[in-house]
């Protein structure tokens, strides 16, 4: 399942790269039933840090039918259960990453963004890698699985693509763009519409949001950030838990 040079180039050029029916039927309803199971609080190893409640239903402006329906995110599953973390090792998904990323290859963080129906807020325009990664060089990729269809009505992500290419820009920047991107829809700016099983591969530094979920329908998506292992770790030591999942580790790297 290596990428094509076609396909590589295209991630080159734009930042991005969609791949149509990664996962099967019986994988993404896997996935599925455990965040499930997980939003419902009945993993008793999923610390409570894990779990980020929509803003707004914690400051009490809105209501969500149920938790797991209050919830904007759940973090860092595939260190502490199996299911999570066979995902994170499946070889059709480390196959892509390796054609982009070298053999190599650590995840460093995953969270299920459960984007619930109504409640699911905006992700306003970002680069993930300086978002706290402490990898130099930021040879990060993010793979973001769709646990249900992705639609505009609901909530996709949204690319700029090419802007991979500023490199880390300051926040300031960010702002700019998530603005403008407030009054319409930016020159360029493409939706990332994916069927369940289909997944989205995006650069650390591309520029990228996602809109509210306005429609009854969820929109969970299940994003695992994998690092080249030979990237250098710049933070304190302790907080590196980065996992390996394919080739090798190298001493002084994540
Ligand atoms: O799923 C979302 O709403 C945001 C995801 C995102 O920003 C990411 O995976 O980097």
């Amino acid at each position: 399942m290596k990428l094509s040079e076609q396909q590589v180039a295209q991630f080159r050029e734009d930042g991005f790269l969609i791949v149509e029916n990664l996962l099967d039927e019986a994988e993404i309803e896997a996935l599925r039933q455990r965040a499930e199971w997980v939003a419902g609080g009945q993993s008793p190893r999923i610390p409570k840090e894990s779990f980020q409640v929509e803003p707004r239903v914690a400051q009490g402006e809105l209501q969500a039918e149920t938790y797991a329906d209050s919830l904007r995110r759940m973090s860092h599953l595939a260190f502490y259960d199996d299911v999570f973390r066979v995902h994170a090792r499946n070889p059709r998904i480390l196959d892509v990453i390796e054609s982009l990323l070298g053999p190599d290859i650590k995840l460093y963080q995953d969270q299920i963004f459960m984007k619930p129906p109504k409640v699911g807020s905006r992700r306003s325009y970002h680069q993930d890698a300086p978002l706290g990664f402490h990898i130099d060089p930021p040879d990060l990729v993010a793979c973001w699985a769709a646990l249900d269809d992705a639609t505009e009505e609901n909530g996709c992500m949204r690319m700029l693509p090419g802007t991979h290419k500023f490199g880390v820009i300051d926040q300031s920047d960010w702002e700019a763009y998530e603005r403008k991107s407030l009054e319409g829809v930016l020159p360029g700016e493409r939706p990332v519409v994916l069927r369940a099983g289909s997944c989205s591969f995006h650069h650390g530094l591309i520029l990228h949001c996602s809109t509210p979920n306005l429609s009854g329908k969820r929109r969970r998506g299940y994003a695992m950030h994998y690092v080249s292992a030979r990237c250098r770790f710049t933070g304190p030591p302790e907080k590196n838990d980065a996992m390996l999942v394919r080739g090798q580790a190298f001493p002084g790297c994540i």
